[in-house]
């Protein structure tokens, strides 16, 4: 696969409107300019030629591994950064500024593959899997959505029957983030009573499949498959022994979708960076183009819902840390970040005018992975509807 570098210099300078800067410590400006730099180096000169070509950059991982992208915030003892939630944010916010599918591959494998094996996970799990998934030696993938249920994930059909000395897996899983390239797999599968629990499936169990996904115009650079059992022995000593229920998943959806609020937000700075400058640069009827009233109220709306997305992602970051944070509180910090960086790369592109299509720029690649984002983890609606239950006490899904 063709991976070469384009003639492309990544200028892209932190909008930071109302100094939250101030409120960061300088461990954490430490960590967000290394993460930083490492996007600039390794992800921005290449994603455009990658999402081109559908093509998941398997050296990534390792990469990722390297500069402490997986698993930020669990124990040093297992291969995790022992960091705090501003951290995690803070990272996943720059990985994304990159691209969406980047910061999929890391926050699946450190919010959806580790943080179950570490919350749920036996201590020999633990030591089996978590230090190789930190260190990008393993990769992994969670696998809770179905062909017929996604947004209803507690009528899942996967199963599993005990089988005396194994279990045996049967089901299908599908628009699983890293199945094509996974070592192992989060299933999660009801048993014989219904009640959900997760099974760590490993790539090579006689009867398991992963055939990718193709023709999605979103997410290109991330590769996403399905997973297929077909009567999966799975020994009995791969089942998180620690909790049940759909309250097992729902619980990594919580890590996850906080670090998407922070990634789509870091998609908006890219996209919004670029419309400042290239409005400076471009110059229509004898002026820059950033001279026009209609130019200037796309870019001050842009900044004032960034900044907005900006103080709730560190609010909430606060929250976790102290363990205060609700589904709720995440679910709107999640809808409103994906909802103000779509927002930001249309105006964006549109401020582009046609070479806001070409890959030239940023923003139509973001746009199109936001159209993921918007969906998975709970769609937009989904998330407005966790609001509706947590304000009135009434949920209106079924
Ligand atoms: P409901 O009756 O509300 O709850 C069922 C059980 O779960 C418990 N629970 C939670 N526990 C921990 N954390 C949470 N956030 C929890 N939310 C609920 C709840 O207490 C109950 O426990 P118990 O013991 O009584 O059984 O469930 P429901 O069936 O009515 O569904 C509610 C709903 C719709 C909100 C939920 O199912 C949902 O969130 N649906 C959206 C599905 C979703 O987000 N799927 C994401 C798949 S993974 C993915 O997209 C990865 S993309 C990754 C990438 O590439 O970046
Ligand atoms: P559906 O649930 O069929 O929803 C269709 C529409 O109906 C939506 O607009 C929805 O909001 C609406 N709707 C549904 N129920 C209600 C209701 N009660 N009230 C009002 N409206 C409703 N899943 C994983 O498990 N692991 C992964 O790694 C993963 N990665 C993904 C990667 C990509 C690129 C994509 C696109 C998806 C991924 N997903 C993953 C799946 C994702 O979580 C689901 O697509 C999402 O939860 C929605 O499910 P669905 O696509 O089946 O849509």
């Amino acid at each position: 696969m063709n991976t070469e570098k384009r003639n492309f210099t990544d200028e892209f300078e932190s909008p930071d409107f109302y100094a939250i800067d101030d409120l960061l410590t300088e461990e954490h400006q430490l960590i967000r300019s290394s993460i930083r730099d490492f996007v600039k180096k390794e992800i921005t000169p290449f994603i455009e030629g990658w999402a081109e070509k559908n093509h998941f950059p398997e050296e990534i991982v390792k990469k990722f591994g390297d500069t402490g992208a997986f698993g930020p915030t669990l124990p040093e003892e297992y291969g995790g950064g022992g960091l705090d939630y501003i951290s995690y944010g803070l990272i996943m916010q720059e990985i994304e500024r990159g691209d969406s599918g980047m910061r999929s591959t890391a926050s699946v494998q450190g919010s959806l593959v580790m943080y179950p094996i570490y919350a749920y996970g036996s201590e020999e799990q633990r030591k089996k899997y978590l230090p190789k998934l930190a260190s990008g030696e393993m990769l992994g993938c969670f696998g809770l959505t179905e062909p017929n249920h996604g947004s209803d994930p507690g009528e899942m059909e996967t199963n599993f029957r005990d089988m005396g000395d194994h279990y045996l897996l049967n089901g299908a899983k599908m628009w699983i983030s890293n199945a094509p390239k996974a070592d192992i797999a989060v299933v999660w599968a009801k048993n014989e009573e219904g009640r959900i629990h997760g099974l760590i499936v490993e790539q090579g169990m006689e009867g398991f499949t992963t055939p990718e996904t193709h023709g999605k115009w979103s997410l290109r650079a991330s590769a996403t498959g399905e997973l297929v059992f077909s009567d999966v022995k799975v020994p009995k000593e791969n089942m998180l022994p620690n909790k049940s229920g759909l309250g097992g998943p729902l619980g990594c959806l919580d890590k996850a979708r906080y670090g998407i609020a922070w990634g789509a937000t870091g998609a908006a700075m890219d996209c919004y960076d670029a419309a400042r400058r290239y409005t400076l640069e471009r110059e229509q009827f004898g002026r820059p183009i950033a001279g026009f009233q209609l130019v200037q109220k796309k870019l001050a709306e842009m900044l004032t819902e960034l900044t907005k997305a900006q103080l709730i992602n560190w609010k909430l970051g606060k929250m976790m840390d102290e363990d205060k944070a609700t589904t709720a509180q995440i679910s709107l910090a999640k809808r409103n970040s994906v909802e103000t960086a779509l927002n930001i790369a249309r105006e964006a592109r549109q401020i582009h005018g046609g070479m806001g299509i070409t890959g030239d720029y940023p923003m139509m690649r973001h746009m199109m992975n936001l159209e993921s984002v918007v969906t998975y983890e709970g769609t937009h609606d989904i998330h407005l509807l966790i609001l509706g239950a947590e304000i009135t006490g009434i949920p209106a899904f079924k």
